[in-house]
């Protein structure tokens, strides 16, 4: 292989006399020059608005400036380095996190000040960054944060949509989607790589040489052009890349000719093809044109990245005439985020035979010894199948690569291993057993091609190995592990509740927890402390202020900061159980209503909160939205009751929304049916921020249970091992609905709460088969046991010193779940790969 040029100091970047200063004097001018030197609003103000870019400007300064110090250490040591491929980065606000991470936050508040702003005010300015659905971007997003402050030589690739997820409104008629434009004015978190450019093939055909060699040309070919955004880590220099790549065509694309002769549209036609490319997260599939399109982003992540991937390999070799490509396993890991990036590995094969004339073998072993993939759900319906007609339109040379793989994967089975003949339907990459719609099972091609495939929580991966891919596991046991997931504590305690934060550092007498999140068992210890009950129900209740504020602010609806604030907030889905949540509550509601004023005196005063997004085009999960805005409404105006009960809608649930909610939590909801949320990660973040649980043994529940204590975790509902059983007995019809369960859905279907129907809703929940019919979910099963595990909620609650005491142990027993912990795991036991931090 040819090296790349040395670098020569006449090609180098010239270095400039007075590093970046971090003094509040100098950050100030800093700003005042941003907003006077790179103007992108007219000189005449200095509104808030203003001072939020001029601002974030300035901090891009001092994260550029130690991005560049990180690229060029690495570049030098030359560690292994991991590549974390994702479709989505649910990223948020930055502001907060740049200056917290980088320790300037005190001195840009002073700075600010100097200007006649506050802090608070301007980084409310700033729009979410939500390149991303929910749990999974989330994840990918603490993952960066966790990566930069380890040290570790890892980027994120990403795709850099110009609308992310919509943004959510309700009506009359419940939830309506808006494109929400977060680059409407532009991101000034982002720098444009204008010399990192790859050109990503679609369509086409595969030409053989007369040598027999096979090349891919002809089709349609669009540029993939950088984004970086530089992540800081936590107290340290390393500041490592999100690259985000943007589709455009080239100027040769576009057709001057045609253009004057007044056919406009067509002599732009490969322009507005590109700009489809990056133009929504998760474009609807249910067309054809939708599939091709998400197939199209999904190969144009995996083909930039690896290319990239690729010539950095090279780059970092240059010099070194005798580098092998057997070198790269020692160099490069490859991450599949879910399979969504499976394409990454028949496009490392093609680049390895196709561009680079490796052989069969030895491209497979240098893929297979890279890439690694993480499985996130186990629900069947959403396990990627592409219908093999359309791959091999877009991808003609990937699909030969994948029938190859899949051809060798079967002779080895059949070859080898007596027995597993009768599992090879099953085991097949390529499913052809309906050859009206022959399809590509990605998962399938993910576990054949991966050195490790890992669940996300214990009792999720457990289930891949006996359950999903229980047939994989019996020929490659040691391809299986488990990453329990975790959250990044900056973002999530440190920074969203800067008082609790301040409280745990002044018990513990350090500030260590932040970056070794085990220390919080420390406060175990003081879990009965007068003195800091007080300090801590103090900070809970400022939260809870804050947070009565907001939902004033963006709702109407006055609520009362000393209920209990009960939160149930995640992507709106029927396994997620939010009908279980609001059925309870319309139990509750009627119950109040047959007491006397007596009897109600007695009872403790809550306030639901519900929010989440649903999927445009998900009927049942509209109704759901639906249903808990037409019960806010009705409860929350009827006087005789709303003293003791309020349910409000928290419209357009985000990131930066859960870091006004998570902190102002006290009883928090992870209710889905055991099984089969695969592991949940907000459940982390409300019990690190004191927040108890009702909950289910699903996901990482269970792990989360275990080391704060059952006693501080209420728990209800059918185990994971008993679901498949109860699922048969109510086929059966064996199935006898608890009597307040059927009070609740009869409440509801008589118009109690409005004229919408909510019949076909409330028909799901029916136990007999029929369509649309059977509770799949088990909400009935599960509707007493919840009850009784709410009325002990109540109990708990008026008992403040035992609330306190839980709500300490929480926290203390929540430093497993932090993301450094899942990633130190991911680097040792996947990765291979070891800190490199810039001195
Ligand atoms: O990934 C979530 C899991 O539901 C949750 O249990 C887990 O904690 C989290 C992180 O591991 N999965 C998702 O968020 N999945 C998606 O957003 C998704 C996106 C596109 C798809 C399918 C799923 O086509």
């Amino acid at each position: 292989p040819m090296a790349t040029p040395k670098e020569t100091n006449a090609t180098k970047v010239p270095a400039i006399a007075h590093p970046l200063a971090e003094e509040p004097s100098e950050i100030a001018s800093n700003i005042a020059y941003h907003a006077r030197y790179s103007p992108h609003f007219s000189p005449l103000k200095f509104d808030p608005e203003q001072a939020y870019y001029a601002a974030a400007e300035s901090v891009l300064d001092l994260l550029i400036q130690r991005w560049n110090e990180t690229y060029l250490h690495f570049h030098k040591i030359d560690p292994k380095q991991t590549y974390y491929l994702s479709m989505e980065y649910l990223q948020g606000r930055a502001l907060t996190n740049a200056i917290g991470n980088l320790g300037v936050s005190g001195a840009y508040a002073d700075a600010l000040n100097k200007l006649g702003h506050e802090l608070e005010e301007i980084v409310e300015q700033e729009k979410d960054a939500a390149l991303g659905n929910g749990g999974l971007g989330r994840l990918a997003s603490c993952f960066l944060d966790s990566m930069a402050t380890l040290n570790l030589p890892a980027w994120g690739y990403g795709l850099r949509y110009r609308y992310g997820l919509f943004k959510q409104r309700i009506s009359k008629e419940g939830q309506e989607e808006v494109a929400e434009d977060w680059l409407e004015k532009f991101s000034p978190w982002e720098v444009v790589r204008h010399d990192i450019v790859y050109p990503i093939r679609f369509f086409g055909h595969v030409e053989i040489s007369p040598t027999g060699s096979r090349k891919w040309v002809g089709g349609e070919i669009i540029q993939a052009l950088a984004y970086d955004v530089p992540i800081p880590g936590y107290k340290t220099k390393n500041t490592i890349s999100l690259r985000l790549w943007e589709a455009k065509a080239s100027a040769e694309d576009f057709d001057l000719f045609q253009f004057n002769e007044g056919q406009y549209e067509s002599a732009s036609q490969l322009h507005s093809r590109a700009q489809q490319i990056c133009a929504v997260l998760y474009p609807g599939d249910a067309t054809e044109n939708g599939k091709m399109l998400r197939l199209k982003q999904q190969f144009f992540l995996c083909s930039a990245s690896l290319q990239d991937i690729i010539m950095r390999f090279k780059e970092r070799r240059s010099g070194n005439m005798a580098w092998k490509w057997s070198e790269i396993p020692s160099k490069v890991a490859v991450q599949l985020n879910d399979t969504h990036p499976t394409l990454a590995i028949p496009e490392l094969m093609r680049l390895l035979m196709d561009d680079e004339g490796l052989g069969w073998d030895e491209a497979w072993d240098v893929t297979t010894s890279t890439v690694a993939y993480t499985n996130h759900t186990v629900l069947p319906e959403a396990l990627e199948k592409w219908p093999q007609a359309i791959m091999y339109k877009l991808l003609p040379r990937h699909m030969e690569i994948i029938e190859e793989i899949d051809k060798r994967f079967m002779a080895m089975i059949r070859s080898s291993l007596n027995g597993m003949e009768s599992k090879l339907p099953a085991m097949q990459i390529l499913d052809s057993s309906n050859p009206l719609k022959p399809v590509v099972r990605m998962a399938n091609l993910c576990v054949v091609s991966s050195h490790t495939v890992n669940g996300v929580a214990q009792l999720h991966s457990d289930i891949l190995k006996s359950e999903l891919f229980a047939d994989y596991f019996s020929i490659w046991p040691t391809k299986f592990q488990n990453k329990t997931n975790g959250i990044t504590p900056r973002r999530w305690i440190r920074f969203c509740s800067p008082k609790l934060s301040d409280i745990i550092t002044k018990w513990l007498k350090t500030d260590e927890w932040i970056t070794n999140l085990d220390l919080l068992s420390g406060l175990r210890q003081f879990a009965g402390n007068e003195e800091l009950h007080a300090e801590w129900a103090s900070a809970k209740m400022a939260n809870k202020h804050r947070l009565a504020q907001y939902v004033l602010h963006v709702t109407g609806v006055a609520i009362d900061p000393d209920s209990l604030f009960d939160i149930q907030v995640k992507r709106i889905h029927e396994y997620k159980r939010q009908l279980l949540n609001i059925l309870g509550t319309v139990y509750r509601y009627k119950k109040l209503k047959e007491m006397t004023v007596e009897e109600r005196k007695k009872m403790t005063s809550r306030t639901v909160m519900i929010g989440g997004k649903a999927f445009a085009t998900y009927t049942n999960a509209k109704r759901i939205v639906k249903l808990v805005n037409d019960v806010g409404a009705v409860v929350n105006n009827d006087p005789e009751v709303n003293n003791y009960l309020k349910v409000v809608f928290i419209p357009n649930y985000n990131v930066s929304v859960a870091e006004m909610l998570i902190p102002g939590s006290e009883l928090s909801q992870h209710i889905s049916t055991a099984g089969m949320e695969a592991s949940g990660t907000s459940n982390m973040k409300f019990s690190l921020n004191g927040c108890i649980i009702i909950g289910t043994l699903d996901g990482a529940n269970v792990e989360i249970r275990e080391e704060i204590g059952e006693d501080n975790f209420f728990l209800f509902g059918a185990k994971a091992d008993e679901v498949p059983g109860l699922r048969k007995e109510r086929e059966k019809g064996l199935f006898n609905p608890d009597p307040r369960f059927e009070e609740a859905k009869q409440f509801i279907r008589s118009g109690a709460f409005g004229s919408y129907d909510y019949n076909p809703l409330l028909d799901s929940l029916e136990g007999d088969s029929g369509y649309g019919r059977g509770d799949y979910f088990l909400v009935g099963h599960d509707f007493p046991s919840y009850i009784e595990a709410q009325s002990s909620v109540d109990e708990a609650y008026k008992d403040r010193r035992r609330w306190l005491k839980m709500s300490i142990l929480s926290t203390a027993g929540s430093g497993k779940f932090s993301s450094d912990r899942t990633i130190s795991q991911y680097a040792k036991d996947i990765w291979d790969i070891t800190a490199c931090p810039v001195p």
